[in-house]
């Protein structure tokens, strides 16, 4: 039991979530993913901006099963702060079946580098959502950005639509003077109640095409969507009014997209998804089984387990 409080509201991850219909392809890796806690082993972080309910790793490793999957990326949640031990134990008791994504600052050692490396390190994340993180000025996450290169490790970057125009330039500048990969999280979070080719989510396609060093996570359609998770009828998606979006990015970028369940879900207080519900939104936006390949296994091979591909 762990003496921390959580959030008032705030929802625990679905327990018992459904056998997905759709059959993952073999390899399948679930690329966006988290762990919280156990508190009681790792603490939260005293800046952190709200309190989850404990989801240890091997909670996260029997989803992992149970959906289908084979492999999980796991991405350091913001209630960890940059303390990435509970992501890197994880990752380093998966059976090398987990990558991580750290939350690092500019003061981290070489060596401190290198540890995180050894147990499965691949990225660092940059945050710009306000509501989970105090500002970092951009210098620092180039400087960052800079040290990790030589690695072979990547950048992932979390924002709201909003904030694209202001991020531009970092994403230009992770490439010209860092030369790394820049993972968007959850397609730039953008307004789906908006046309899917209006002024706001064609900057995002812009800035995608612009930077080919930009992937996107096409994930998330849970906290995206206001059609929610009831399908009208049998063909139809759940979270139906993300699909025309998460399709877009993948139609156009099939070799830069990534894919993750999000559990346990941070910060959901109205509805909390059955992650097999999430599975089976899979075939509505890769709808042919060589998207499905590139955006479940090809991928995520390549920028997590390269050196087996
Ligand atoms: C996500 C989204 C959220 C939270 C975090 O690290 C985090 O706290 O990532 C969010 O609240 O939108 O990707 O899990």
């Amino acid at each position: 039991m762990s003496e921390f409080t959580k959030t008032p509201g705030w929802l625990d991850w679905y327990a018992g979530p459904s056998q997905p219909r759709f059959q993952l392809p073999p390899g399948a890796v679930d690329a966006h993913c988290h762990v919280f806690g156990p508190g009681a082993e790792f603490p939260f972080a005293p800046e952190r901006k709200y309190t989850p309910c404990d989801a240890s790793k091997a909670q996260l490793f029997a989803l992992r099963d149970h959906l289908g999957f084979a492999r999980n990326v796991i991405v350091q949640a913001t209630c960890h702060g940059a303390d990435n031990r509970a992501m890197a134990d994880a990752c380093a008791h998966s059976g090398g079946r987990a990558r991580g994504v750290a939350t690092v600052k500019r003061s981290i050692s070489d060596r401190e580098l290198q540890e995180l490396h050894a147990a499965g390190v691949r990225g660092v994340r940059f945050n710009f959502v306000k509501r989970l993180v105090d500002f970092t000025p951009k210098d620092e996450l180039l400087d960052i950005a800079r040290r990790i290169k030589p690695l072979g490790w990547h950048v992932v970057i979390y924002f709201e639509a909003v904030e694209l125009a202001g991020l531009w330039d970092l994403a230009a500048a992770v490439h010209d003077d860092a030369g790394v990969t820049a993972v968007v999280d959850h397609m730039g979070r953008p307004d789906v109640t908006k046309p899917v080719d209006g002024p706001e989510f064609a900057l995002f396609l812009r800035f995608m095409h612009e930077h080919a060093n930009v992937w996107s996570k096409v994930s998330c359609p849970e906290r995206l969507s206001v059609a929610g998770p009831r399908a009208l009828h049998g063909e139809q998606a759940a979270y139906r009014d993300v699909v025309p979006f998460a399709r877009a990015v993948i139609e156009q970028f099939a070799e830069r997209v990534l894919w993750g369940t999000d559990w346990p879900h941070p910060n959901l207080k109205d509805h909390m998804p059955d992650d097999g519900l999430l599975v089976d939104f899979i075939p509505h936006i890769a709808t042919t089984a060589a998207l499905q390949h590139q955006l479940l296994v090809a991928n995520p091979m390549r920028l997590y387990w390269p050196e087996e591909t």
